[in-house]
């Protein structure tokens, strides 16, 4: 088993942390949405009339916008299609356990109401409501965790943060001042004033040092002691290891992982992008992430208005009604015996062993290796109507005669239950 395929060394789990049962809902959850939202959703993707190459929320970046010129958006940022009720109501239909939303990107502006800045959505926008407070109150009110993105290195818009050279002289800026009097007042905020924070989603480490990423795991950790750190706090200390974007590690993991994913390929919305990936593409990622024994971190990107774009919503649904038959060989489960095999994954709870056929055989023959203890039964979920599958197992090989067709087109799960 590799250790650390697809996850910097960097970004890993701190030690101690994998038997850590503030974990435990982390490790059941699986699952989880991620929201970006900022001012990029107004630009959407063009700037002066051309469309910037690259994803939606850089585009401050990729296009160079003076921040004088770039903060004027927060004039123009009046989302009345906001409802957290409705984004909170999708998180649950799409069987995700766990909301992560942007706090700050990389481009400064705050979605929360902030005493140590007035560039917010309360200081700077029309808009007037704190986007944090009331997402935080319907997700306590429909039972869901929330846990808030925050970019601790890069912010474009302040001085002393780091990324922007078109603005600001870099070799004056006060990078470990800026970590001292803004970033950790304002982790202090998010970690105060929203009731409890699941987890705090940091990003880029970039050149924090060992001290600088301790120092915010503490922090965070002294206020909310429950509240989960992500990889990319930097220096291996987070709570759980942070793999790439959209990276799956090729095999099972020792660490705890979660890979954030993009629907499309933007995070923040562009309204060009139309590469939406597949239902079965989505739910075979979620089933390879799991059975590695990771969380998938699924993004959308809401519009300017605030509505979460309609093809996102189609793709959140149909993976719900498949977690809604199939749920039991996700959550809650740890990579079962079945690994490295093209087209089958598994994972397992317990005695049973839920084998994922995610390119079902023409004849119907599944024929895998890894499942050494003896099976005492096998049928698909969510199909009791099938009956139990005839079996044959020959040492650590077995063949499941099943039918000529899927059961299920997307990805069909057999529950393999073994001999006690
Ligand atoms: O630069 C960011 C990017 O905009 C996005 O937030 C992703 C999400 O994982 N994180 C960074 C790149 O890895």
């Amino acid at each position: 088993m590799a250790k650390l395929s697809g996850i910097r060394p960097e970004r890993s789990q701190r030690e101690g942390a994998q038997n850590d049962p503030r974990l435990d809902w982390w490790r059941e959850a699986k699952f989880g949405l991620f929201i970006h939202w900022g001012l990029y959703a107004i630009p959407a993707g063009v700037w002066q009339g051309k469309e910037v190459p690259g994803i939606g929320e850089w585009i401050m970046l990729h296009a160079r916008i003076p921040v004088r010129e770039y903060e004027q958006l927060a004039a123009q940022f009046s989302p009345t299609r906001y409802d957290a009720r409705e984004w909170v109501a999708l998180a649950k239909a799409a069987g995700q356990k766990y909301i992560v939303i942007t706090s700050k990107h990389h481009e400064g502006f705050c979605l929360f109401d902030s005493r140590v800045t007035d560039y917010d959505v309360m200081g700077a926008s029309p808009f007037g409501r704190d986007i944090l407070a009331e997402l935080a109150d319907e997700c306590a009110r429909q039972g869901i965790r929330l846990g808030f993105y925050y970019s601790q290195t890069q912010d474009w818009h302040h001085p002393d943060g780091d990324g922007n050279d078109w603005d600001y002289d870099e070799s004056q800026k006060d990078f470990a001042g800026y970590i001292e009097d803004y970033v950790k007042p304002q982790v202090t905020e998010l970690l105060t004033n929203y009731g409890p924070v699941a987890l705090i989603w940091f990003d880029t480490p970039k050149g924090m040092t060992e001290e600088q990423s301790r120092s915010l795991l503490e922090l965070v950790h002294t206020l909310q002691p429950d509240c989960l750190v992500c990889g990319r706090v930097g220096n291996a200390l987070g709570d759980y290891a942070s793999a790439g974007d959209n990276m799956i590690p090729d095999v099972q993991m020792q660490v705890d992982f979660e890979t954030p994913a993009t629907i499309n390929d933007t995070w923040g919305f562009k309204w060009y992008d139309e590469n939406w990936k597949s239902v079965p593409d989505l739910v075979h990622k979620l089933v390879d992430i799991v059975s590695k024994g990771g969380n998938y971190l699924l993004n959308v990107g809401p519009t300017a208005e605030g509505a979460i774009p309609q093809a996102s919503v189609d793709r959140l649904l149909a993976m719900g009604r498949w977690l809604d038959v199939n749920g039991e060989a996700i959550y809650g489960t740890r990579p079962g015996p079945v690994q490295g095999q093209e087209g089958y994954r598994s994972t397992r709870k317990g005695n049973v062993v839920y084998l994922h056929v995610l390119e079902w055989p023409h004849d119907g023959r599944i024929a895998v290796r890894g499942v050494s203890e003896r099976v005492r039964a096998a049928a698909v979920l969510g199909a009791p109507q099938a009956g139990a599958l005839a079996c044959h197992q020959e040492g650590d090989a077995l063949t499941i005669l099943g039918p000529g067709a899927a059961p299920d087109p997307v990805a069909t799960v057999i529950a393999l239950s073994l001999a006690e």
